[in-house]
């Protein structure tokens, strides 16, 4: 394979503000021992880990007026934001340890300023369970990794919308949702008055994931930066039990194969989230190992070579 990736550099987010369940601020660690970054130095990628950022600890407590631990979620998010900031400046891909889905607010924004500074469109491919469309007046738990997607779409508690300076940072029509099985009720009203590009599924069943991600990946071009956000949930937990929010039916080792590849033969990845890993739950390190095998494919690890 002849493909050069950018520089790329790691960092952790090892939080659980955003969830219902503590356990993904160990995520970062687990994605470590697991070896990514000696997975990727492997594929010839110029890796550095930075370490992790820091935030303040889980206060654990219930939600306010529809938010639990908004002050947490929002420390988190800016220490997030300037790391990637800092990463996206400097030429490099930032690769975001979760933590939990909340801090793609952070992430996303920065990429978004990013790609305003330097006149390119952006694409996010949201890979979950969850559509993560809540807001505080339909939330069913007040965790906010159930809103960030809401948030960055301009809906959301200011703290979080205006994060970036930017509202809003992105439109529905900038993102595609890719393994969709579990929404609220208040939030498919929600989810379909914005007009969200969502491939649950059903549809994943019914037209197979080549077509899928074909859908999803169409109208990029060279101006194009790729934004992916994989939490793992988006998997069947039956090969990724290590998460908090395990939902039936999801993506197969084999369609989880096939996402990334496809991602990776697009050559326009620039920055990615990979979230939700909950190591306390997992059999082992499965979860964070299988999520590096999926990393290795978003990288151009394939069977054959096939250009
Ligand atoms: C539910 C809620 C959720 C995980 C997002 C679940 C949210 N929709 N869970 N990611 N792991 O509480 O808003
Ligand atoms: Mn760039
Ligand atoms: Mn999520
Ligand atoms: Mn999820």
């Amino acid at each position: 394979m002849s493909r050069t990736y950018p520089p790329v550099s790691i960092f952790g987010a090892p939080t659980d503000v955003g969830a219902g369940t503590r356990g993904t601020r160990m995520g970062p660690e687990a994605l470590r021992v697991a070896g990514l970054v000696e997975a990727l130095a492997a594929r010839g990628v110029d890796v550095v880990d930075r370490g992790n950022v820091d935030g303040p600890g889980n206060p654990w407590q219930p939600p306010v007026d529809g938010y639990r631990h908004l002050d947490a979620v929002v420390a988190w998010n800016r220490a997030v934001l300037e790391a990637s900031t800092r990463e996206l400046e400097a030429g490099r891909m930032p690769i975001m340890l979760g933590g939990d889905h909340c801090l793609a607010v952070g992430s996303i924004a920065a990429v978004a300023a990013h790609c305003r500074r330097q006149g390119k469109k952006l694409r996010v491919l949201w890979l979950d369970a969850h559509t993560d469309f809540n807001t505080s007046d339909i939330t069913p738990s007040g965790n906010i990794h159930g809103m960030p997607v809401a948030c960055l779409c301009g809906i959301g508690p200011k703290a979080l919308t205006a994060l970036g300076g930017h509202e809003p940072e992105i439109t529905p029509a900038q993102v595609r949702q890719i393994g969709i099985r579990s929404v609220d009720q208040e939030e498919k009203r929600l989810v379909k008055q914005h007009g969200l590009d969502i491939y649950d599924m059903r549809y994943i069943d019914e037209v197979g994931m080549k077509q899928v991600m074909e859908e999803a990946l169409a109208g990029m071009d060279a101006d194009t930066h790729l934004h992916v956000s994989f939490d793992v949930d988006m998997l069947d937990p039956s090969i990724a039990p290590g998460t908090g929010t395990k939902v039936p039916g999801g993506v197969n080792y084999r369609e989880g194969q096939l996402i990334m590849e496809m991602i990776a033969d697009t050559g326009r990845m620039g920055s990615l989230d990979v979230v939700e890993v909950s190591p306390i739950l997992d059999a082992g390190n499965t979860t964070a190992e299988l999520a590096v095998d999926m990393i290795e494919s978003l990288f151009g690890k394939s069977t054959l070579m096939r250009d």
